[in-house]
């Protein structure tokens, strides 16, 4: 098995894309985008409680590599996962409710922002312990093969939960049984006050696959092109039966580790000059305007489109009632047989 481990080449040379593939991107990272404000609205408004993470400044990770992503492929990722869920295909009205605590939420009001699931769009969750959904997706991933398939199973996590025993466990057990699982290392550089700088000196996380065999590179975070350039091969190398594939994704979380976060571990000097150089939304909205693909105009009414559909997501988790009482002795036990 080869050994080698390599960075992307991702920012110097950006890859090609037609114009429906810039604006596909744009409408998708922009949604999740607008999703994410209007969550943090609801939560300031005290309509949504308990634990909330946002996904802001993060989305091209997940756009870039669900476009890579084939039916019956699967994915699951940590407590940072609405931009997960509506880039894989789920109704943005059901996750609102469930952020909501309401009857028409994904687990019927009774999980909130980290207890989502759809067999339907084969999201496995929402995982709240750090690093406890790596050995699950290598799991998925065993699966895939015991039933000879050639899905792949997207598995996220953060570079805090890269530090995980778990982690390193599964990384071998991946390997040695040659599964096909997307390990994905969202570095947002930060795991909740603790800089990256601060929790390890390895100079790159995916190197650490070295030990076990594993193949991965790093790749710009903030680019979409280079994310989907790189899940590609990450992709293709998983779908042939050559094993797992590690792809640390450098990016950045705008807004606070949780909606209750004091930001006192970095400078707003640092938020803003990502947002202002790097940020990935408007890297696709340039490609598009200097390539002549779109006009400032037409950019303002995607925008007006998906302003729509998040209002009307937040209407109808509104508008949905509270679970009734009943609800808490129901989803407890599946059925037998
Ligand atoms: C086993 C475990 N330890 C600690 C925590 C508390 N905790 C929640 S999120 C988090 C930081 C994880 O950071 P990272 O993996 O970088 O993901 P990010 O939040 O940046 O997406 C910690 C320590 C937890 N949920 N589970
Ligand atoms: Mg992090």
């Amino acid at each position: 098995m080869a050994t080698t481990t390599r960075r992307s080449s991702g920012r110097a040379k950006k890859p090609a894309a037609s114009k429906d593939e810039l604006l596909q991107y744009y409408r998708d990272m922009l949604l999740i985008r607008r999703f994410e404000e209007k969550a943090g609205q609801l939560y300031g408004m005290g309509l949504i409680g308990g634990f909330c993470h946002l996904y802001i400044g993060q989305e091209a990770v997940v756009v870039g590599l669900e476009a890579t992503a084939k039916e019956g492929d699967q994915r699951i990722t940590t407590y940072r996962d609405h931009g997960h869920m509506i880039a894989c295909g789920m109704d943005p009205k059901g996750v609102m409710a469930e952020l909501t605590g309401r009857e028409g939420g994904y687990s019927r009001g009774k999980g909130g922002s980290m207890h989502m699931f759809s067999k339907e769009k084969h999201f496995y969750g929402g995982h709240g312990i750090v690093g406890a959904n790596v050995p699950l997706g290598a799991g998925i991933a065993f699966a895939n093969k015991y039933r000879g398939n050639d899905n792949v199973c997207f598995t996220y996590f953060g570079d805090g939960a890269a530090n995980q025993g778990q982690v390193y466990e599964t990384y071998n057990m991946a390997e040695l049984w040659d599964l096909p699982v997307i390990f994905v290392i969202e570095n947002n550089q930060y795991a909740m006050g603790t800089s990256v700088k601060r929790s390890t000196k390895s100079k790159t996380l995916y190197e650490r696959g070295v030990a076990y065999g594993i193949e991965g590179e790093q790749v710009d975070g903030m680019d979409v092109l280079a994310v989907k350039a790189a899940g590609e091969k990450a992709v293709k190398h998983c779908r042939d039966g050559n094993g797992p594939y590690i792809l640390e994704v450098m990016t950045y979380r705008y807004r606070g580790h949780s909606m209750s976060d004091p930001a006192k571990y970095r400078t707003r000097e640092e938020v803003q000059k990502m947002r202002d150089e790097r940020d990935p939304i408007n890297q696709v909205r340039d490609l598009l305007l200097k390539g002549k693909h779109a006009t400032e105009d037409e950019l303002k009414e995607i925008d007006k489109d998906i302003k729509g559909v998040v209002n009307d997501a937040a209407q109808f988790a509104q508008d949905s009632p509270e679970p009734a009482v009943e609800e808490l002795w129901t989803d407890i036990y599946a059925e037998a047989g």
